[in-house]
């Protein structure tokens, strides 16, 4: 079936275009979208992917180890009743496959694969100023078009793979963590060189040492790691999730990050050295992202930061037996969760294996890809298969290569030059009838990220539904909006202690030449709606509408 043809939506549009919408990624933000818009706006949409299935980042993410670091009963949709009540996750930290099962499952329950065109890469995207249409190029060639174009290209999707010379001559086999070939990588008995040690390559290290016959863990910046404690949930857990799943919505949806939990409200430095040290251990024994809770002042103050980290760092030193290893795993030179903090299971235990061997790179970096392994300035490493845990080229990355074209021609990438500049970070000003689902300016990363996109999908839904009550058919943020925005997204960010990690992907530090701005809106969820709200109060203040 071509896919990619009108359909199945409502009939022919009146503009002339060939939907009514058009949206760019079948992950978790595009699947709502395409709910949202359908079937309670009756509008005609078409979904562009570029993969052979639904899902996203966790489509493309199948390297060893990779779960999602939200709870299970925290990382999905909540729009819906019976599907919350349909599924059930089956362990704390759902792995890659069941979240892709569960993104399949709503691909069915909600019939949408009919209106998504998978095998289907965006090139290109130009905005036609006379016809008020968005004309959107494909990789192959063909041109669909639609008055609205909504990006849902996900955050972490543009692979970072360091250009470090000599690649191409490598004689063994490379792989980036976020473009994992759908049959796995056999690693048993291989000689396994993995390069990175945030998030992905902390998952990504005791899993591939299970099998390996030696994995070296190239490490060029320590990372902060809290026990993920993952299991499989209990019959109690279960039923515990079930019974309280309008408290949890409440709580994700109020509070910073999206996630289901609060942070306390209690600073670091107010209570005694025993009692934090005992608040630690607690949370420590608990493990996951909401060791971040324990006090409220960890992200604003770096005198209570310190105590996290140092309680951190000891940590590390207490379960790596070899003294080097747990000195070099422990230099860490930025503050606690100022980058991604991640979580992990067993990563720290990892280094007590005979099989696992760290390798500095701040004591002597890579020098080149050898065909027989990688070299760093000290000696070179003979290994068959090399894992790039590079990261992404994040947030902007997966909007700028497509070649986005706006009023007057003006290309994203031009607008963008020293940074991303939007309004909301839902909209760039030159940019009509374009949204951009959980991008830079947003809280997106910050959040738990099926709760930042509920929230963006229904204001983007809100807001279409309201401009065809109103006959109004273009939508364009103005500059001056932006700039204000730009700057409230700055001064969010140096309201904390986020900005001091130099080498953090949320400040485009991991990808050379890109400007170095911090791109998530740190002023916390819950506020970022209010505010959002209050645009639409105000008749979308901020923004241009017309007929
Ligand atoms: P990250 O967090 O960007 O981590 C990438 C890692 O790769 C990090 O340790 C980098 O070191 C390292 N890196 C990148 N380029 C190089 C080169 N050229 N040489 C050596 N080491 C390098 O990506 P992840 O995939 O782990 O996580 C991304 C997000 O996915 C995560 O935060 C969650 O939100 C989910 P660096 O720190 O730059 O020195």
């Amino acid at each position: 079936m071509n896919h990619i043809a009108p359909g199945s939506g409502a009939g022919t549009p009146a503009h002339g275009g060939d939907f009514d919408a058009i949206v760019i990624g079948a992950g978790f933000s595009g699947m709502y979208l395409l709910h949202r818009l359908r079937d309670q706006l009756g509008l005609s949409v078409r979904v562009l992917e570029a993969a052979d299935g639904v899902g996203g980042t966790w489509h493309w993410n199948r390297y060893p180890g990779a779960r999602c670091d939200s709870e299970s009963h925290s990382y999905c949709y909540y729009f819906s009743k019976e599907l919350l009540e349909e599924w059930e996750w089956s362990e704390r930290y759902p792995t890659q496959p069941e979240i892709l099962r569960y993104l399949n499952h709503v691909a069915d329950r909600f019939d949408l694969r009919r209106d998504i065109a998978l095998n289907t890469r965006v090139s290109a995207a130009r905005f036609d100023e006379a016809a008020n249409l968005w004309q959107v190029t494909t990789a192959e060639g063909r041109t669909l078009s639609a008055p609205f174009l909504i990006t849902a290209v996900g955050c972490l999707s543009a692979a970072n793979v360091p250009k470090i010379p000599g690649l191409e001559d490598f004689a063994g086999q490379w792989y980036h963590t976020g473009e994992w070939p759908q049959e796995g990588v056999d690693f048993a008995g291989k000689r396994v060189g993995q390069i990175g040690t945030g998030s992905t390559g902390i998952q990504a290290v005791p899993v591939i040492a299970e099998t390996a016959g030696h994995l070296w863990v190239f490490q060029r910046t320590a990372n902060y790691s809290v026990p993920a404690h993952n299991a499989p949930l209990s019959p109690e857990a279960k039923r515990w999730i079930r019974e309280h799943r309008e408290d949890i919505r409440e709580v994700m949806t109020t509070n910073t990050n999206g996630h289901p939990f609060h942070i306390e409200d209690r600073s670091a430095l107010a209570v005694s050295e025993e009692e934090r040290q005992r608040l630690y251990e607690q949370a420590w024994a608990k493990g996951g992202l909401q060791f971040r809770a324990t006090f409220r002042d960890l992200l604003t103050d770096k005198a209570a930061n310190d105590t996290a980290s140092e309680f951190l760092r000891a940590k590390i030193r207490s379960i790596v037996k070899d003294p080097k290893t747990a000195a070099i795993l422990s230099n860490i030179d930025h503050p606690y969760a100022t980058k991604r903090p991640p979580i992990d299971s067993g990563y720290f235990e990892a280094f007590n294996r005979d099989n696992v061997t760290l390798v500095d790179l701040r004591a002597a970096p890579i020098e080149r890809i050898t065909p027989r392994g990688i070299k760093t300035k000290d000696a070179e490493y003979p290994l068959d298969i090399i894992v790039f845990a590079t990261g992404f080229d994040a947030l902007t990355g997966p909007l700028l290569r497509i070649d986005i074209r706006g009023r007057d021609g003006r290309t994203l990438r031009d607008a963008w030059e020293a940074g991303p500049v939007n309004y909301l970070g839902l909209q760039v000003p030159g940019f009509p009838n374009m949204f951009t689902m959980t991008g830079p300016g947003s809280p997106s990363v910050l959040c738990n990220m099926p709760v930042a996109i509920e929230q963006h999908a229904n204001w983007i839904a809100d807001c279409i539904a309201g401009m065809r009550a109103k006959g109004l058919r273009r939508i364009e943020a103005r500059p001056e909006a932006a700039q204000t925005w730009v700057r409230d997204v700055n001064a969010a960010a140096e309201s904390t202690l986020l900005p001091e990690a130099g080498s953090s992907w949320y400040l485009g530090a991991n990808v050379p030449g890109k400007p170095r701005v911090f791109m998530p809106y740190a002023g916390g969820m819950a506020q970022y709606r209010a505010i959002c709200d209050e645009v639409a109060r105000k008749d979308y203040e901020g923004f241009a509408l017309s007929a």
